[in-house]
């Protein structure tokens, strides 16, 4: 916990708009005491934290949100295991999926792997000709994810990315606020 406290503080300091608990090895009651102690600290800063793959975490804490993967519960069985209203998320790997999962009630989409990235091994890239199609199609928030890193933020931009997940290039940061405050200031630059 000591860890997880210290880089969810780092990721609140550099900016960033969400936190997002992803616990893949972790049975159910864990993750929801991993949530109550993680909520704590977001919610004190005022930033969402949306729980990985269970809703049910949303009826136990006061988690802004959950987000299913492809395999998971339906957007309407998660919204009914939840039982009050949070934002609900859905991984997408194409743009039919991406269409899909609008359709189907989602409140914002993940897309990719955009790069191939270790953190998520068994995945094709999607690559980045996708990205202009997929904002001109689907009209929730769009949040590119795999294998971003500041280094390639810039020219992810530049493709029409407009939101990131960012995993790795964060915790393995030597000062992650400093890496999130950074693409922060290449995502929403000052005017
Ligand atoms: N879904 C698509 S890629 C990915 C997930 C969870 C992993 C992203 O991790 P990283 O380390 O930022 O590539
Ligand atoms: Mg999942």
């Amino acid at each position: 916990m000591a860890d997880l406290e210290r880089v969810a503080k780092a990721m609140i300091d550099g900016d960033v708009d969400l936190v997002q608990l992803r616990a893949k090895r972790q049975l159910l009651e864990e993750i929801v005491d991993l949530a109550g102690k993680l909520h704590e600290i977001t919610s004190a800063a005022g930033v969402p934290l949306i729980v990985n793959d269970h809703a049910e975490v949303a009826a136990k804490v006061a988690v802004e949100g959950v987000h299913l993967g492809q395999d998971d519960d339906s957007l309407a069985h998660a919204r009914k295991k939840a039982g009050r209203h949070i934002f609900i998320g859905k991984s997408t790997h194409s743009l039919e999926q991406a269409v899909a999962a609008e359709r189907e009630g989602a409140d914002y989409i993940g897309f990719g792997p955009i790069f191939a990235t270790p953190t998520k091994p068994d995945y094709q890239p999607i690559g980045q000709t996708g990205i202009k199609r997929v904002h001109h199609e689907v009209t929730i928030p769009i949040f590119c994810i795999g294998g971003i890193k500041i280094e390639n933020l810039g020219q992810l931009i530049a493709t029409g990315a407009r939101r990131v997940t960012i995993v790795s290039g964060l915790l393995k940061a030597s000062d992650i606020a400093k890496y999130a405050r950074a693409c922060k200031a290449l995502l929403s630059p000052e005017v």
